[in-house]
């Protein structure tokens, strides 16, 4: 039977990399997307004759028991969230409400959907969740480096939301018996990734730079350090997840660590630049409370999924700048080809 899968979030980094990697598996798959002509819609423009579109929002429970009903999926993957940090702190109260209780929402829509009862539809199918949680839980962390039994401090209001997320996950698990799974991914990047996130804030830059198109980088805090992998690999993570006979949570991470300036370093090398030349430190970009560092073992992950990451940080980067060069030069000659990442 063709299993059914629906994707919140479908129109952000993940979803996009998520849904062509069910589709791929042969997964009938069904996106929520919400608001009125949502801008982001065109990261899935390519997808749009395969996947099913349903109409919904986390912060609006009906809308997701409506999305649950219609698709009756076998597996749904909870992406949606607001989630760069920075704004978590300037919208605090709609990031717990999204982030932390939409989380809940999308629970009780299955539950409400299987009839309250574990997580099994009038059709029969028992419906499996993955929610996406995040190394920002571990914030100030208490050791290095992070597995499934490190205990959390989270530094943000993001950080908060998705504990609140991870924990009422486990929670309806063992209270509903309920197939629910956290994934505590660390950052994953792609030449997708949102243009807030550092990553792809640097590679742009260098790129717009090198062809002329911006003169300077303000910057945050240069010196955190981060475990970055590349996102196609980790939404494979996902999917495995879900179909492990057990519920159980994974790290999910490349187990190496880079800083801000290691970024800095190889995305302005690949324009032949020195980013000493255009990048100042902007005290405003600096956080309230920063998580300084970050790094994954993600040893359960390999020996019970069979998970690795295939894409190295030096490769993910340059993979980025590359991407970002082609867009900025079409941008310049005023060019409409689809894009191809
Ligand atoms: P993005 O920011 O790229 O995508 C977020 C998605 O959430 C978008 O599709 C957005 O839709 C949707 N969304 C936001 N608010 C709502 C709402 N109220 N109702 C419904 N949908 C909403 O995130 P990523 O793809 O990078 O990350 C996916 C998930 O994984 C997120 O939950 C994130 O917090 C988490 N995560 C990400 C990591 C990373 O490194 N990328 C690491 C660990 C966890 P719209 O287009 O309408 O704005
Ligand atoms: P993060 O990613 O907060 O780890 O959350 P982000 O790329 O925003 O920041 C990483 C680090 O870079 C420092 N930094 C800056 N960051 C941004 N965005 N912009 C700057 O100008 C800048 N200067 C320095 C930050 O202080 C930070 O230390 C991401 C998101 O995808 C979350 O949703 C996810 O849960 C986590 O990764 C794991």
């Amino acid at each position: 039977m063709t299993k059914r899968a629906l994707i919140t979030g479908i129109t952000g980094q993940d979803g996009s990399y998520l849904a062509e990697h069910l589709l791929a598996e042969g997964y009938e798959v069904w996106g929520v997307i919400r608001g009125q002509a949502n801008p982001h819609r065109s990261r899935i423009d390519r997808l749009l004759s395969e996947v099913k579109l349903v109409e919904g929002d986390l912060l609006d429970q009906s809308s997701l028991v409506k999305a649950v009903d219609l698709a009756q999926p076998d597996e749904v993957y909870n992406l949606a969230a607001i989630s760069y940090v920075p704004l978590s702190w300037q919208q605090s109260e709609l990031t717990g409400g999204v982030t932390g209780l939409g989380v809940l929402r999308m629970l009780e829509a299955i539950r409400m959907v299987s009839d309250f009862g574990g997580s099994r539809t009038p059709t029969g199918r028992q419906i499996r969740f993955y929610q996406a949680s995040s190394s920002e839980m571990f914030g100030k962390v208490a050791e290095t480096p992070q597995h499934e039994r490190t205990i959390f401090h989270p530094r943000s209001p993001y950080g908060v939301a998705k504990t609140y997320g991870h924990f009422i996950t486990k929670n309806y698990r063992e209270s509903f018996g309920m197939f629910g799974v956290s994934g505590i991914l660390f950052n994953h990047e792609s030449p997708r990734r949102g243009t807030e996130f550092i990553t792809r804030k640097i590679t742009l830059a260098a790129a717009r730079i090198s062809l002329g198109q911006q003169a300077k980088l303000p910057l945050g805090n240069m010196d955190a350090k981060r475990d970055w992998g590349f996102a196609g690999d980790y939404v494979e993570a996902m999917r495995l997840m879900l179909q492990h006979e057990q519920p159980q949570d994974y790290v999910i991470g490349t187990g190496v660590m880079h800083s801000v300036k290691d970024v800095l370093t190889i995305a302005f090398d690949a324009v032949g630049l020195n980013w000493h030349d255009y990048v100042y430190l902007d005290p405003q970009l600096v956080r309230p409370a920063e998580v300084d560092t970050l790094c994954a073992n993600a040893e359960k992950a390999e020996a019970e999924l069979g998970w690795k990451p295939s894409v190295q940080f030096r490769e993910l980067i340059e993979m980025m700048v590359e991407a970002d060069l082609r867009r900025a030069s079409r941008i310049r000659r005023d060019e409409d080809e689809p894009d191809q990442w």
